[in-house]
């Protein structure tokens, strides 16, 4: 059986995800566990292809199905390759986004049915789940002003995702908020308006109560 934990940052565009995810890694290591810190679409040679083929809109023509499939065959490899590896050596695996985007991204938002997104779920993740799953949750506006603030500053170009209209963004924060609140004993919710300090805080007791590091 693994020892390790495996921990999921989820949420909407500008969310703080990849911050909080380095944050959490830091204060984790400080605490002498090892941790590894990995991201979807990515953490594969595979991933990397397929987040390069995705977000540059090149997937577009497949449609949200196409898409799903192709996030969960990196997915699949994810875990083979990356995760369940670093479990199993007992490593802290923090993921910044996992399966709860495709059911967001692709289902919700992208229109595709439930039953596939479940599906898809069950072939390419299985019992592999997640120990926790922090929602990172930010009003649709406030995510994408952080969002087109830093790309303004040039550290980035919009990508396939970040140019959508405003009811689709609503719609990823509805399905994110909804797997929430239908999975309890692996979510929690943290209110990523606040600025970052106290974000990674409440982070921080959300993983001590859950996990004791
Ligand atoms: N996708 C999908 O469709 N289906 C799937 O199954 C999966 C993914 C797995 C990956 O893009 C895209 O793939 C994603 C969903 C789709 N859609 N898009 N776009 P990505 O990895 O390039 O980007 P992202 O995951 O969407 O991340 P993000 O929205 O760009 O950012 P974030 O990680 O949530 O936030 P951040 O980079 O930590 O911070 C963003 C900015 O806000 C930055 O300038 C920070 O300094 C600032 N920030 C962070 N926290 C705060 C606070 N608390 N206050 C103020 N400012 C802050």
């Amino acid at each position: 059986m693994a020892s390790g934990k495996f921990i999921t940052f989820e949420g909407g565009e500008g969310a703080g995800k990849s911050t909080q995810t380095r944050l959490l890694a830091e204060r984790l290591r400080a605490a002498g566990h090892k941790v590894l810190e990995t991201r979807e679409p990515g953490g594969t040679e595979r991933g990397e292809k397929v987040r390069e083929f995705i977000l540059s809109g090149k997937a577009r023509n497949y449609g949200p199905l196409g898409e799903a499939v192709l996030f969960s065959s990196a997915r699949d490899a994810h875990i083979q390759e990356v995760i369940a590896p670093a479990l199993e050596r007992g490593e802290w695996v923090l993921c910044d986004r996992f399966s709860d985007s495709t059911a967001a991204y692709q289902g919700a938002a992208g229109g595709v049915k439930p039953s596939l997104i479940r599906a898809l779920e069950r072939v390419a993740v299985g019992s592999d789940m997640p120990v926790l799953t922090l929602l990172l949750d930010v009003p649709v506006e406030a995510g994408l002003k952080r969002v087109s603030e830093r790309n303004g500053a040039g550290e980035e170009e919009a990508d396939r995702f970040e140019g959508m209209e405003q009811r689709f963004h609503e719609a990823l924060r509805d399905c994110f908020l909804q797997i929430a609140a239908e999975t309890p004993e692996r979510s929690i919710i943290i209110d990523a308006q606040q600025a970052e300090s106290a974000v990674a805080e409440a982070v921080w007791e959300a993983v001590v109560e859950r996990l004791n590091p």
